[in-house]
């Protein structure tokens, strides 16, 4: 199995899981290490994988390591909406020539692949109602990120009707757990508690998200890989939905602090207001269901996790920080 962005955060969790609960695949990753890659993500199991420093946009190393699987799982990605507002450029580049060199190389050598993509290409939904993206939902991304992902989408699509590519897509919501970069979210708000800084909520802080752990979210991919159609779209979530205020709120009593212990700062231009995932496919089709039911209890053991490694994050949390300050944030 050649997994692409396995050093980030869903990819070595991917790996992590993979080398626990599925023996039977012999893993080799790439991944180029970006400031998002950690090599230290996979310490724990690096005797039992393979690691290739590598672009996925390098087309001969790309076809070499393609021509060695028998299947490919896609994680690579510039992932960060912040980031993609600031400089879209690599975000052009490795979600969508990335996602099309892996394309040709599996075309020509035959092997099956699982995209791994977001709920964000379908937009967003109003914050107030029920409804809900369905893999029937028309695409209408909102940031650079968001284009680039529901670009490569499309290219997997096409490359499954007009090759006969043996793709498989899957769109989760947001991921949780240990390993996420602390530039995200909850990460950022726990790290920023742990240092002594205030969590920094955009806007209001009522934008929606629906939270799914991301052992969760892999156990999914699994599933698809084994059992999965091909040609299919699965969308993957909790069905656990929360205002970012409440989040931010909660952390903060988790962590014995004041609930109002938080700054608002100016809000994401175009933010999407809220994201909610209806997985009943993947339930009824595939048998998935979520093994993290609590999202508290989750949070709670994520919150755990970055205390006791504090190793994995520090180096890289002052550079986050300035990099917020410097693109303008600044607490109202
Ligand atoms: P991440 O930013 O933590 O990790 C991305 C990894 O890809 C890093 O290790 C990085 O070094 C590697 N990478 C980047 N560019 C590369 C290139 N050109 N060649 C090789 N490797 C490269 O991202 P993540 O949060 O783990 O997301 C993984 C995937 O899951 C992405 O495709 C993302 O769109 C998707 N996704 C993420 C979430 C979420 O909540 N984080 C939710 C749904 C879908
Ligand atoms: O400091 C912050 N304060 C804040 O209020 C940060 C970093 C974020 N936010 C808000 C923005 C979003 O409404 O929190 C919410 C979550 O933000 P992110 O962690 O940046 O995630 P999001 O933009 O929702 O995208 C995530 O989920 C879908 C992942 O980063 C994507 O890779 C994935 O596709």
């Amino acid at each position: 199995m050649l997994v692409t962005g396995g050093a980030g955060f869903i990819g070595a969790n991917f790996v992590h899981h993979t080398v626990r609960h599925h023996p039977e695949y012999r893993v080799r990753v790439l991944d180029a290490l970006t400031y998002a890659g950690n090599r230290a993500s996979l310490g724990p199991v690096d005797d039992r994988v393979e690691f290739v420093h590598g672009d996925i946009c390098d087309a001969a190393l790309v076809d070499t390591l393609v021509a060695g699987a028998d299947v490919v799982v896609h994680f690579a990605a510039e992932s960060h909406v912040d980031n993609s507002l600031r400089d879209p450029e690599p975000f052009v580049r490795t979600n969508l020539l990335g996602t099309f060199t892996l394309l040709e190389a599996v075309r020509r050598h035959d092997v099956r692949f699982h995209h791994v993509s977001t709920d964000e290409v379908f937009g967003d939904l109003p914050l107030d109602g029920t409804a809900k993206f369905t893999e029937q939902t028309a695409y209408d991304p909102s940031s650079p990120y968001s284009a680039t992902k529901a670009g490569s989408d499309l290219l997997v699509r096409a490359w499954v009707r007009s090759y006969g590519v043996a793709a498989t897509l899957s769109n989760c919501a947001n991921n949780y757990g240990p390993f996420q970069h602390v530039e995200k979210f909850i990460p950022r708000q726990v790290t920023n508690v742990l240092t002594g800084e205030r969590p920094k909520l955009y806007g209001t802080g009522v934008n929606v998200r629906e939270w799914t752990h991301v052992d969760d979210h892999n156990e999914a991919v699994h599933l698809i890989l084994r059992h999965g159609r091909i040609g299919e779209t699965y969308l993957v979530g909790s069905g656990d939905e929360r205002s970012n205020r409440e989040i931010v709120e909660l952390i903060l009593a988790l962590m014995d602090r004041p609930t109002d212990a938080y700054d608002l700062v100016p809000d994401r231009p175009g933010h999407d207001l809220r994201y909610a995932n209806d997985s009943t496919k993947l339930r009824t089709e595939l048998g998935w269901r979520p093994r993290f039911g609590s999202f508290r209890d989750g949070l709670a053991a994520t919150i755990d996790w970055y205390r006791a490694n504090d190793w994995w994050w520090k180096p890289r949390k002052q550079a986050v920080e300035e990099g917020y300050r410097a693109a303008g944030e600044i607490a109202s």
